[in-house]
């Protein structure tokens, strides 16, 4: 494609002041931790999608299989025209069979923190689509984003967020972006939402601990991300990962542990880690009906349609205010 045909990208990608201040914040807390969303540089990304094709990494597959199979439902379900605003769109697979399938979708919004995967998708949509406006924003979703107007009015707005991205959020930060999605799509739109279904616990955490050890290079692939972007001194090989799922939170939650006592200098700070400390640096949430009804309702909004993967493996809902 030549660069005139390329879609104009709002770029707001997070700045070296904003992932600065997130590190000395996160590395200045008790317990340490850092945010889950800088994992997503142009290696992360690249890791993330080697680890949607494991075999442990169940999601992907099975959520990719749902969308195939729900499909002919869900564009009875959503209304026809609609602005499809995507949060977290990654390399754009789930997109392909969502634009394909849905009544005459207008224009397609994807929000992106990565912007090496935002412009790899976004071009290859563009030519699978030549007939829907691609929007593209390279931004933290956490933020306030402003999504573009599209040329030709959208008669509504749907919000499609899957993958179980939700689930890297704490319950009063999933419970803030809905509201925000919520006041994205207005008092007509519609939200359709990946989620990942509390299961046996031998498959859940093998989806995070894979024997080829991919998971734990994308995790660690954090630190030389901060080494790069924010000055910092992280020793890769002094820090191990560690995942494991706690019942009560119905999370696994994702560590970075330090093998050795050390010191961690970032902008002229040092940070003392001790032998076997761990920083936290995600959550991914699995979800009950109950539960996520809940979360929704929080924010204003219900459920109006489910579909479920074979085994309850894995959930996409409907919302509407
Ligand atoms: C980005 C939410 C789809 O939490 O399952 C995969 C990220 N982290 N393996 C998840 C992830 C480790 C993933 N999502």
């Amino acid at each position: 494609m030549d660069a005139l045909a390329m879609p104009p990208l709002t770029d707001l990608q997070p700045t070296p002041d904003d992932i600065l201040g997130d590190t000395l914040a996160g590395l200045a807390a008790t317990p340490k931790t850092l945010p889950s969303k800088y994992f997503y540089d142009a290696r992360g990304s690249q890791l993330f999608e080697r680890i949607t094709r494991l075999p442990e990494y169940y999601l992907t597959r099975v959520e990719l299989a749902l969308l195939e199979a729900a499909m002919p439902a869900i564009a009875q379900a959503v209304n026809d025209c609609p602005h499809v605003v995507e949060y977290g769109s990654g390399s754009g697979r789930k997109t392909r069979l969502l634009l394909e399938g849905l009544v005459d979708p207008v224009a397609y919004t994807p929000i992106e923190i990565s912007r090496s995967a935002l412009l790899a998708s976004v071009e290859r949509l563009a030519g699978e689509f030549p007939d829907i406006e691609m929007l593209p924003v390279c931004a933290d979703f956490t933020q306030p984003v402003p999504v573009p107007e599209p040329s030709r009015e959208a008669r509504h707005t749907l919000v499609f967020f899957p993958g179980s991205t939700l689930g890297n959020f704490t319950e009063a930060a999933a419970g803030r972006l809905l509201r925000s999605m919520h006041a994205t799509m207005g008092t007509r739109g519609q939200a359709l939402i990946g989620i990942d279904l509390v299961k046996d616990i031998g498959t859940m955490e093998a989806a995070y601990n894979d024997a080829a050890g991919v998971t734990a290079e994308f995790t660690l692939n954090l630190l030389a991300r901060l080494n790069r972007d924010v000055g910092s001194d992280f020793d890769l090989a002094g820090f191990r990962h560690l995942a494991r799922y706690v019942p009560e939170r119905a999370r696994i939650e994702t560590f970075l542990v330090s093998q050795r006592d050390q010191d961690v200098h970032v902008d002229g700070r040092a940070f003392r880690f001790a032998e076997g400390e761990a920083m936290q640096v995600e959550y991914s949430h699995k979800y009950t009906d109950a539960a996520f009804e809940a979360l929704a309702g929080q924010a204003g909004m219900r459920v109006v349609e489910r579909w479920n993967a074979p085994e309850d493996a894995f959930g996409l809902r409907l919302l509407q205010p």
